[in-house]
């Protein structure tokens, strides 16, 4: 029986992190077992964090793009480096099985190759000015510290796309990682800072501030932070985005998601159910892209739902050391409780819970639930709302207009997805018409995207893209610049002045 206090003070120890952050008043619990894990250091002063922050940043900013992408490159390679130090963490911390906690962190190295080579096309566009001799042109520049709130379910990746991007960007970067999960940031955090002084960066470039609520509010009412990132829950957004909004600061908010997919007639059903159970199961239905909602047509929904039963029933269940598990447990007691009062819900609704749903004593504290697949005569409330846990509700169709009207028939929209063989109704799902969600797949689960897309949601998911493509510009402020070179002034639209 391995020591997971132990395991997680050498995983600490060879990242870097320093015995005195060790000690303090924040209890740090593994879902595992429920034990304590360690305990941690609240911080005190935000406004000095963020400060030292700011003042990094105004160095930052002008370093050229390419320099500040070699930090990120150094800090991709010691991420590399200590991965199974930093998956162990996410592991004991977040109860991630071993393979998805490599996954994560593997998307920290791709996000930081991906900022890399970001650092060199941070483009501005020219336009043709309507005067002579004049240029109409646009450039990015750094946008200040970015205040960044991250979730317990993805402790590191979530942290990386953010930070990756701000500091090719050329901001400074205050995180405020979830309570549940402290240790994992103090391991990235000391590996940022080794890359940072072998840089000759500025040291407070990126700052950690561990605590509860009040420390996320400081960070959100800064008028020093321009932006603030903030991954978690509908109702923590929709205290978060109003606050900074009214100091005119920006947002990028990536909270609660209620995937569905869509499993037409001519779907590979073998393919399917394993796309299904992966995202529905997987990670023990802890992710924001978990699927939630499975809309069948009703002449392959006997034999969708069979298959799925039966994988259902055979899912190794346990902990996430065993090599062999598939489904970990849930962060804590809350979250099981949460489940199943949405299962008494959904049966008080005329729901049928066809597997699953109860709780395997594994090992102490830790509360293993069995995934439930819930079959529900329609989309009342309850399949309505985001539990966070590994329910999946099955709902039937007879046509796709009907199918694609109940996918959107939700208040949040993350991520979707269509099986079928049929290219009409798969490019009817990606249309203007279609799915309403950030994410549309085809023949792929809502959950796991890569890195080099935009990553984000509609709705009550908050509206903000992180990550790939060009969600970089979330990150920079853009000026618009006119540049006459003709020797006369000219005034826009024929003005006469003067
Ligand atoms: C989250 O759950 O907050 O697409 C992020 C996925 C992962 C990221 C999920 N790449 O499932």
């Amino acid at each position: 029986m391995i020591d997971l206090r132990e395991s997680a003070r050498n995983a600490l120890k060879a990242c870097g992190v320093e015995d005195a952050a060790l000690t303090g008043g924040l209890t740090v619990r593994t879902p595992l077992t429920g034990a304590e894990l360690a305990s941690v250091r609240e911080s005190t002063d935000v406004d000095a964090a963020v400060a030292a922050a700011h003042a990094a940043y105004q160095q930052w900013r002008t370093v050229p793009a390419p320099v500040r992408g070699a930090l990120v490159k150094r800090l991709g390679q010691l991420i590399d480096e200590h991965k199974d130090d930093l998956a162990t963490l996410v592991t004991l911390e977040a109860g991630k099985i071993r393979s998805e906690a490599l996954g994560e962190v593997q998307e920290m190295i791709d996000i930081c190759d991906f900022a890399v080579g970001l650092s060199r096309q941070l483009y501005g566009r020219t336009m043709p000015s309507e005067r002579p001799g004049h240029r109409l042109m646009e450039t990015w520049h750094p946008l200040g510290v970015v205040g960044v709130i991250s979730a317990f379910n993805f402790p590191v990746a979530v942290w990386s796309w953010n930070t990756a991007v701000a500091l090719v960007c050329g901001d400074a970067v205050v995180w405020k990682p979830s309570e549940k999960t402290p240790l994992t940031a103090l391991a990235c955090s000391a590996l940022l800072d080794r890359a940072i002084a072998e840089a000759a960066a500025p040291a407070d470039l990126h700052r950690v501030v561990i605590g509860g609520r009040e420390v996320g509010e400081a960070l959100v009412d800064s008028p020093l932070v321009p932006l603030v990132s903030a991954t978690g829950s509908t109702r923590m957004g929709r205290e978060v985005g109003p606050r900074v909004a009214a100091r005119f600061g920006r947002t990028l908010l990536e909270l609660g998601g209620n995937n569905a997919a869509v499993v037409t007639p001519s779907a590979d059903l073998d393919l399917a159910t394993r796309a299904i159970v992966f995202a529905a199961a997987g990670t023990a239905g802890q992710r924001c892209t978990t699927l939630r909602r499975l809309i069948v047509h009703a002449s392959v929904a006997d034999e969708l739902v069979g298959k799925l039963t039966t994988a259902y029933a055979k899912l190794p269940i346990g902990s996430p050391l065993d090599s062999g598990t598939l489904v970990g447990p849930l962060v804590d007691r809350a979250a099981f409780d949460a489940m199943a009062a949405a299962l008494d819900q959904a049966r008080a609704d005329g729901g049928e819970v066809l597997v699953g749903g109860g709780r395997r004593e594994v090992d102490g504290d830790g509360y293993y639930a069995e995934p439930a697949v819930v079959r529900m005569p329609s989309q009342t409330d309850i399949v309505r709302t985001e539990t966070f846990a590994p329910i999946l509700y099955v709902l039937t169709y007879e046509t796709l207009d009907e199918a694609i009207a109940l996918h959107n028939d939700v208040p949040q929209g993350l991520s979707s997805g269509i099986f079928t063989r049929d290219q009409q109704e798969a490019e009817r799902f990606l249309a203007a018409d279609g799915s309403d969600c950030g994410i549309v797949n085809v023949n792929i689960g809502t959950s796991g995207a890569e890195i080099g897309g935009a990553f984000g949601g509609e709705k009550e998911t908050g509206g903000g893209r992180e990550s790939g493509s060009d969600a970089w510009r979330a990150y920079m402020r853009r000026a618009t610049n006119t540049v006459n070179a003709s020797g006369q002034l000219l005034l826009a639209q024929d003005v006469s002045f003067l």
